[in-house]
């Protein structure tokens, strides 16, 4: 068992990497290059792209830890069976999941939009978990393959702040998994939303976990 510590808020976070996971959530073409799902919802998508180089560079000490990566992507059966029909209506967008893009279908699994932006490809034991929801652990095997692995903290990263990280995290939280949100690798569209989110998960002693940034991961990761 090796003991470690991240600077963060509330406290400093303490985790061991074997018991660790990295959770990238969404970091798919579709939320953060033009002509994907995000752009439809009429979102300036450039905005996310900050996120990028920081969650490389976590990736990279995570995997010279072997700890368990997972990646996430939201998107749906080709035939939308797994789509609730308020989930296609919501937000009246100007191009609905299933509509063909300049990245192929929106939001739709096999798709190039779909995939994941090659900067932070998975690699050969890596996870990837597509899910048709917001939340990850929502109509996945999530919790399964984790416990499995014996995994007690997760280290989270991904888009959007306050929507999928978000509702990941809350349902992380109430799974008994102390999570630690990484605040320049995870983005919103909305920079007051960004701000909101990370003051909510912090709040009120750590209610849904610790924020730190990538500088303290690697620094706690010894890189
Ligand atoms: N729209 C928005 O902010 N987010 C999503 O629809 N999905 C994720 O956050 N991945």
């Amino acid at each position: 068992m090796t003991e470690l510590m991240m600077k963060a808020e509330p406290y400093d976070f303490t985790f061991d990497p074997e018991s660790t996971a990295l959770i990238i959530i969404d970091m798919q073409r579709d939320f953060v290059e033009p002509g994907g799902f995000g752009e439809s919802l009429g979102n300036d998508v450039s905005i996310l792209r900050r996120t990028i180089g920081p969650i490389q560079r976590v990736l990279e000490q995570c995997r010279r830890h072997h700890m368990m990566i997972v990646h996430t992507r939201e998107g749906h059966r080709p035939d939308l069976t797994d789509c609730p029909p308020s989930k296609l209506e919501r937000g009246k967008p100007s191009r609905k999941i299933g509509d063909p893009g300049s990245m192929g279908r929106l939001l739709v699994r096999g798709e190039a939009g779909h995939d994941i932006v090659p900067e932070l490809y998975p690699v050969a034991g890596e996870v990837v978990l597509d899910k048709p929801g917001k939340g990850a652990f929502y109509a996945t095997d999530l919790e399964l393959l984790l416990r499995n692995k014996r995994i007690r903290t997760l280290i989270v990263c991904g888009v959007t702040t306050e929507v999928c990280v978000h509702t990941t995290v809350r349902e992380a939280n109430d799974r008994g998994f102390n999570c630690v949100v990484l605040e320049d690798c995870v983005g919103s569209y909305f920079p007051a939303f960004q701000e909101a989110a990370l003051a909510m998960v912090k709040a009120q002693g750590g209610i849904f976990g610790w924020v730190s940034d990538s500088s303290r991961a690697i620094a706690a990761l010894g890189g």
